[in-house]
């Protein structure tokens, strides 16, 4: 049993839609950003860099309770432990942590930022231009992308999960995914999965 805590955010809808992918048992624990419960003690034991998604496997490595944050090595973590989502090939599998590290060190501070200042009442116009340039910069780099195959490394990955939570704001980062058509298409086509749908219902409050 994997405990995850966790708030409706992108990097936190990350970690639920792994579980609910690869089928490990989780309890969840909301940690309220708004009312900052990410800065309480007992949640700084366990992340010291006050963000969600953070995990506790009672099973961890030589059967040892394990913590982890950082959403990209939860998603590296659970697909190891699991065996799925985790190709055995070096070339494959580097392809995937490519991508994975494409969202963690460009979509997600990018689009973060950019949803960020779009929803200041008082508009930063220079801080504006250069997050929005570089949003559909990073939009333009995933429609070409996924205009040559499915999913971002191939087959369906963590990459694919990692990105498709920033995506899925796209109106608060004020992009129209009918203006890239093969964003688009893959966004449709992760949010009919199953375990999406369940994953990104969590925290259910
Ligand atoms: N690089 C971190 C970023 C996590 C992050 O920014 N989490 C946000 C919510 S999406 C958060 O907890 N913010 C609370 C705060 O900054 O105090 C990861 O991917 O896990």
């Amino acid at each position: 049993m994997i405990q995850l805590y966790t708030w409706g955010t992108p990097n936190g809808k990350k970690a639920s839609i792994m579980l609910e992918e690869v089928g490990i048992p989780y309890e969840v624990h909301p940690i309220n950003i708004g009312q900052n419960d990410q800065f309480k003690a007992e949640y700084l034991a366990i992340n010291p860099n006050n963000k969600i998604p953070a995990i506790i496997d009672a099973d961890g490595p030589g059967g040892k309770p394990f913590t982890l944050f950082e959403s990209g090595a939860i998603l590296m973590y659970l697909a190891e432990k699991s065996g799925k989502l985790w190709p055995a090939d070096l070339r494959q599998r580097y392809t995937v942590i490519q991508w994975l590290m494409f969202q963690m060190g460009g979509i997600g501070p990018m689009f973060g930022q950019a949803n960020y200042f779009y929803r200041q009442e008082e508009k930063n116009s220079g801080a504006i231009e250069r997050f929005k340039k570089e949003v559909l910069r990073l939009y333009n780099v995933l429609n070409k992308e996924l205009g040559q195959r499915e999913y971002l490394a191939g087959e369906y990955s963590i990459a694919d999960i990692a990105a498709y939570p920033w995506v899925w704001r796209h109106e608060m980062h004020q992009v129209k995914l009918e203006e890239f058509p093969n964003v688009k298409h893959w966004y449709d086509t992760i949010s009919a999965r199953p375990a999406v749908k369940r994953g990104m219902e969590i925290p259910k409050r």
